[in-house]
């Protein structure tokens, strides 16, 4: 790589990698809960501990280096071992490691990343986001959506306007509020989800949902409406807000028809609707731009991000807050009564400073834009002449294909054989990290990728798909 990295100091990495894996297995086994994990399976497996990362690259305590596509959990944007964001770190631990942002104090990264944030989110159509609110997370911050957004409508004297419709399989986080606006059924089914007041849509998934004969413009024209019909159905004067990521991430990196937003826009627009973009996986150059509603050219009231903001290195998260709700809080709101001890907590701020400057030096959004991101759709592309492969597309620096098993009729497997963690699993073994839904294996590589190590990726990716199509020809599952 041609920039500068730090890997874990060379003294450290050997401690790391003389670990006996199986002790720290036996540890983790018998005291960490992790997220999402089924730990009776777990147990019988053992956790795989990675140790360190430099570049697009982590490795394990056996020593096994694994090619990260999913960078991470979709946040590590710039890459692992970037020492510049080590030393901001360190620099504003040694300053100041806390203060609050509570009782009419602030610090100094807090305020320059949030007029930093606002230099870089554009104006659309003379609408601004001058204001940040700031979280640690993707969740904390779509919760605040919900409570922001209610209070601006009590605020306009419509306090009968509640409900919020998000989408299925959508995802917008863990907690109550989170994992409501989420549209996934599994969490739904856990917890007595969703609370009241939330209502979900289907999704944009042309590849599922189209019909026979219509055109992925006309599909998409049709799933925007869905909106307008859940409108009518709920009362437009009961409706505060949509929210939707630009890209479906954790639902299988789904990419709506170009047709999509744009009739969204028109729809929120009809009835007065609050919009929010939920790009805590597509901002930060993951789409090519700063923020994804600059790709897809609508206008959102309130934009949540995460993840990318500080390439996963520290936690922070918060809400881009347009005009629109802001002069509202602002002029009318008096006290807001909301906020985490973590709002604006100034390390997580120094590491975004740095993380949002190294980006800009190294031109990352544009690169995806105008470079990688049209090389990686093209070699990406090329995977769907592979037997197994029913489509295979990407947008920016994400991208998905589906796993079929009569390629020409687009039939799938039945979701019991597990293809996809079959898939995942011959990802591990040659090196790549690569995620499954469902059927669908989806990618999410570091931005920092050069031209070779997208064709280092794309060969892995044909190797692993070929290896899935020999297992499934071995136990008689594929022609
Ligand atoms: N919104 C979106 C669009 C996300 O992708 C969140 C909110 C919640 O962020 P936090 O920081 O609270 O986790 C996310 C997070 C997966 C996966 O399996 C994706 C996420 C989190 C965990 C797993 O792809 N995205």
């Amino acid at each position: 790589m041609n920039h500068p990295t730090l890997i874990a100091p060379p003294a450290l990495v050997r401690r790391a990698e003389q670990q006996d894996t199986q002790a720290i297995q036996a540890l983790d086994s018998a005291h960490y809960i992790h997220p999402f994990t089924d730990h009776g399976d777990l147990a019988t497996r053992g956790s795989r501990v990675i140790t360190h990362g430099e570049g697009i690259y982590v490795w394990d305590s056996e020593g096994h280096k694994i090619l990260d596509a999913m960078s991470g959990l979709w946040c590590v944007n710039a890459g692992y071992g970037r020492k510049e964001l080590a030393d901001a770190a360190y620099q504003q631990l040694m300053t100041l490691p806390y203060y609050n942002s509570f009782f009419q104090t602030t610090n100094v990264p807090a305020a320059r990343l949030a007029a930093k944030l606002a230099s870089l989110a554009p104006a659309v159509n003379g609408r601004r986001f001058d204001h940040v609110f700031f979280s640690s997370s993707g969740s904390e911050s779509n919760d605040t959506n919900v409570r922001m957004v209610r209070r601006y409508w009590d605020l306009l004297g419509q306090p009968q306007r509640k409900t919020i419709i998000s989408r299925h399989n959508a995802y917008h986080g863990s907690t109550m509020a989170g994992a409501s606006l989420g549209g996934m059924s599994g969490m739904h089914a856990q917890g007595d989800l969703p609370i009241p007041g939330i209502v979900h849509i289907d999704q944009p998934y042309f590849f599922e949902n189209g019909q026979p004969g219509e055109s992925e413009a006309d599909f998409g024209l049709r799933a925007a409406r869905w909106l307008e019909e859940k409108i009518l159905a709920v009362g437009p004067d009961k409706v505060a807000a949509f929210i939707a990521e630009p890209v479906q991430g954790a639902g299988g990196v789904i990419i709506p028809p170009a047709t999509y937003w744009p009739e969204i826009q028109r729809i929120v627009d009809k009835y007065g609707i609050l919009l929010i973009s939920d790009e805590v996986i597509c901002a930060f150059g993951r789409l090519g731009h700063w923020f994804a509603y600059e790709k897809f050219g609508y206008r959102p009231d309130l934009v949540t991000f995460a993840k990318g903001v500080t390439s996963g290195y520290v936690p922070l998260g918060g809400v881009m807050v347009g005009d629109r709700v802001a002069k509202v809080l602002i002029e009318q709101g008096g006290e807001f009564n909301h906020g985490y001890t973590y709002s604006g907590h100034p390390v997580a701020c120094a590491v975004a400073l740095a993380n949002l400057e190294l980006m800009e030096r190294e031109d990352l959004p544009r690169k995806v834009r105008e470079d990688i991101g049209p090389y990686l759709a093209q070699r990406f592309a090329e995977l769907n002449d592979h037997p197994l492969v029913g489509v295979a597309e990407t947008c920016g620096f994400v991208g998905g294909l589906v796993l079929v098993k009569d390629k020409a009729s687009r039939a799938m497997y039945d979701g019991d054989l597990g293809v996809g963690m079959m898939c995942r699993a011959h990802c591990f073994k040659n090196g790549l990290i690569m995620r499954a839904v469902g059927d669908r294996m989806i990618i999410a590589p570091p931005l920092v990728m050069t031209r070779a190590q997208i064709d280092e990726l794309i060969g892995l990716i044909r190797k692993c798909l070929d290896a899935t199509l020999a297992e499934l020809r071995e136990k008689g599952l594929h022609a």
